[in-house]
């Protein structure tokens, strides 16, 4: 059982114009994505980043848990799984399992893999499996009107903090780390060819990729916390405090504090866990 199948050295190359048709299940569309919402370019990234990977449709499974950005896998013709809320990344473990030859992506929001489905998303970091993860955080549920999520900032306001939340929001890049990913970055819809980069880098990695990408939800997150408009909402992601990897190195640490950063923000090489599992049935069965 190995995963040898992924093409793992192309060299990243960016693609203009770009068609995005034979991606997307045509039948499928419109999207129920609202105006104004990150995830459509979200997923105009992944696209970008898969073709320039020049993998196969066939190769590919997208599986995801429930949600807005979980209806993901619904628009895409590789082979897709709707899943559970919160239960994306015990499908995603079953199906890289059974066949570890296909490049296994699992599409979640932030109520998705860190409310609900928190305890699977740490030990799916924490067993290496090769798949890429793609976290769509938009600090709240979008899908059931705008309850606030495990990522939302300390005085957000949601269905469930009228007032202002009074909790210390998970960072999901931190979270990620600890629990044993091997490849942890950040990005965000603002910056679509950015994230188009660093979900290229994710997706070549063997082992647990997690990418944080910060997005907008202007019908609930952007109404509740008083953005003007959807563009405005946009801007704040960066206007708010994000800086890449590349700036935060030529700053001094005062400069940095607060500061989300974007780019890739860990990467280690640690044993697969299918290579891991042929290694134990070779030294079983060999007895
Ligand atoms: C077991 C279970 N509990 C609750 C729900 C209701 N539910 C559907 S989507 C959702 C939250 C989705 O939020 P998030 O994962 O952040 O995705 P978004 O819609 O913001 O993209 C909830 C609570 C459900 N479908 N199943």
């Amino acid at each position: 059982m190995t995963t040898e199948a992924t093409a793992r050295t192309v060299p990243y190359k960016e693609k203009k114009p770009f068609d995005y048709d034979p991606y997307l299940r045509q039948g499928k569309l419109p999207h129920i994505w609202c105006a104004g919402c990150g995830h459509g370019i979200v997923l105009k990234s992944l696209l970008r980043a898969i073709d320039a990977l020049g993998w196969k449709n066939d190769d590919i499974s997208m599986v995801s848990g429930i949600g807005c950005s979980s209806r993901t896998p619904g628009y895409v013709d590789f082979n897709t799984m709707h899943t559970l809320h919160g239960r994306a990344f015990a499908f995603a473990t079953g199906v890289k399992f059974a066949n570890p030859k296909l490049n296994v992506i699992v599409t979640t929001g932030d109520g998705d893999a860190l409310a609900i489905g928190g305890n699977h998303f740490i030990h799916a970091a924490r067993r290496n499996m090769d798949m890429t993860i793609l976290v769509y955080n938009n600090y709240i549920y979008g899908m059931t009107s705008g309850q606030g999520s495990p990522t939302m900032p300390e005085g957000a306001v949601s269905t469930t903090s009228r007032f202002g939340s009074i909790e210390p929001p998970f960072d999901t890049c931190e979270l990620a780390k600890t629990a044993g990913a091997t490849f942890v970055a950040r990005g965000t819809a603002f910056h679509a060819q950015e994230l188009e980069k660093t979900l290229y880098e994710a997706l070549k990695h063997k082992g647990t990729s997690v990418v944080d990408i910060l997005d907008s939800c202007p019908t609930y997150y952007g109404r509740f916390n008083k953005h003007k408009n959807v563009s405005e909402m946009m801007k704040s992601i960066e206007k708010d405090g994000t800086i890449s990897v590349a700036q935060a190195a030529k700053l001094p640490p005062e400069k940095t504090e607060g500061k989300i950063v974007r780019g890739i923000l860990h990467r280690a090489e640690r044993l697969e866990y299918c290579d891991g599992y042929q290694n134990l049935l070779d030294r079983v069965q060999n007895k």
